[in-house]
Formats: structure tokens, sequence, C-alpha cells
């Protein structure tokens, strides 16, 4: 393809994956890998492990952190969510209806505490492992989802809003859920739809300008349209990964996932940490927009 000076578009530059450019919902099929290295005997990972992120687009591991370790990161969150509670900070995020703390947003670069747990080896071995090589953070929250008032992540594919409105160019990213509370299948875990990161729903409707100050309560733009996640459903069912607190889900940016509301009285609270290759970094939204904030999305990397 060409652009208008007659050079040659860079792979990279070019929309793999539109979205939120047509009138009628699309399928298009994955054009990257999903594992980004060759799995050998030595790998930080089984074969089992590494067969099943491929195949599923997701991998539970249960008690990678415990002690006092993870009782440090406990302790941190809590704190940071009361003194959220009376911040101004643009980086906390209310629920969509009432001024409970839904996220806050960028911890890796605020918050010492995170910034280490961010880097922590055993887990960049197994990110390195997926993605390929070196990866850098592309995003980093905990999510509160507090007990009765907690409300729901409508489906979506991460990649596709990452794609979107930040300009990610492939599918070399992965999501880390880390568990700050016991998760149960009753208050409000991650669903995910086993299989689905091999196809990317190109979705209806045109991006609002400033669709983060909404989105991030109550995503409605960059969410697949009823039928392809009736489809998608019908084919592999949904998945919740659930277990004590310090269980880890490592999740492929395309993975369909969403989560419901929480009216029990238990909390579940995470942190998520978005890695990204250093070979994938972000350029223009390719929705022609205005890039989302920097806390949201890391554009000054390395
Ligand atoms: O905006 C983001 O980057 C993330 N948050 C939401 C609610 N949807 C897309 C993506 O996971
Ligand atoms: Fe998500």
């Amino acid at each position: 393809m060409s652009n208008s000076q007659g050079s040659t578009l860079q792979d990279k530059e070019m929309d793999l994956y539109p979205s939120r450019q047509h009138m009628e919902p699309r399928i298009i099929k994955r054009q990257d890998p999903v594992v980004h290295s060759e799995w050998t005997p030595d790998a930080v990972l089984s074969k089992e492990q590494s067969d099943f992120y491929e195949r599923n687009g997701y991998l539970f591991i249960e008690g990678f952190f415990d002690g006092q370790e993870l009782s440090h990161y406990q302790k941190e969150a809590r704190e940071l969510q009361v003194t959220a509670r009376s911040s101004e900070d643009e980086e906390v995020i209310r629920e969509p209806s009432g001024s409970e703390v839904r996220s806050i947003f960028a911890v890796h670069k605020s918050n010492p505490v995170f910034q280490n747990l961010s880097r922590h080896p055993r887990l960049l071995a197994i990110v390195e492992y997926l993605l390929g090589g070196q990866t850098y953070i592309h995003q980093s929250r905990i999510n509160y989802k507090p007990g009765f008032t907690g409300k729901e992540f409508y489906w979506h594919s991460d990649f596709e809003t990452w794609h979107v409105e930040d300009g990610m160019p492939r599918m070399r990213a992965l999501s880390c859920s880390i568990a700050l509370e016991d998760n149960y299948h009753f208050n409000g875990p991650l669903m995910v739809v086993p299989g689905s990161h091999k196809e990317f729903v190109s979705c209806i409707g045109k991006t609002p300008d400033n669709h983060f100050k909404d989105s991030l309560r109550k995503q409605e733009y960059g969410v697949p349209d009823h039928d392809s996640l009736t489809r998608m459903v019908e084919k592999s069912g949904i998945d919740t990964p659930v277990g004590k607190a310090g269980s880890v889900i490592l999740f492929d940016c395309n993975i369909m996932h969403g989560s419901n509301s929480n009216i029990t009285p238990m909390p579940r609270s995470n942190i998520f940490i978005v890695y990204n290759s250093v070979e994938n970094k972000v350029i223009q939204p390719y929705s022609g927009q205005k890039p989302r904030p920097e806390y949201i999305a890391t554009r000054n990397a390395l």
C-alpha cells in the first residue's frame, strides 16, 4: 500500500484490525502469533501451560504470590484506596453512579511497591517468554470492585481499545491480573471466552471525543455486537478462573472478557499490569483522534 507521498507504508502503520469504522460488525482473523517464543524444555512455562495459553488465550496460576509479600501488596492497595477517596487526581476513576473508587491508574509509576511488583523477575520471565523478548508497561491499575457497589465491566477485547484509541499496532501485549482478595464465582470475577483471542471483532460506532472519561466507568463503544458475542460463547463457553488472593491470570490482549457487578459483601480487588513488546510500541491512534493521556496509555516508554 502507498501513502500520498508514494512511499511504502510500514506494516506497523497499516490498519490490520480496523474497528469503529464500518456500519456492520465483522470478524477479522488474528494475524499475529499468540505465544511469541518457541517452547524449549528450559522455558519458564511447561509445555502444557504454554499450549493452554496459545489455545485458550489465558493462563491461571494459583498461589503465585503468598505470605508476607502478598500481605504487603494488600496493605498498600488498601491504603491507596483510603487516600484515593478524597483525592482529585485524574488517575482515580469512580464507579459510574456514586463516588466509590473503581480504579487507580498508573500505580507502577506513582507507587514504589507496585513499581517493584511490576518488575518482579518471576513474573517478567513469563511475560517475556509469551511476548518474545523485552517489554514495557502500557497501562497499570488497581481495580477495587468493592462489596455491594462494585459495578460490571462489559464484554470487550482490550486490544480493540488499545488499537483504536492508543495506536497499538499488533497483538503482542498481555494483561496480568493479580488477585488481592479471594475470587469466587459470585463476587464479579473475570469471565473470559476461551479461544476468542484468535478472532478480532470489528465493532460499530464512532468513538466520541475524550471517550476515556466515560469508558473507564462504563464502556459503551468498542464493545462487541450481540450476534458476534453469542456465536463466540456458543462455540467455546465462558471460563471464570477463580482462586485465592495471590493467584495470577495472564491473558492475551485480544481475548473477549468482562465481569459482573459485585453485590456480595466480599470485595474483589486486583492489580492489572499490561505489558507490551518493545517492538510493538504505540503510534498515532487508528481512530485519527487525540491520544489518551499518558497515565492510561504509555507513549513515552523507556
Ligand atoms: O480503556 C482501557 O484501556 C481498558 N479499559 C476498559 C474499560 N476497556 C478497554 C480496556 O480494557
Ligand atoms: Fe479489559
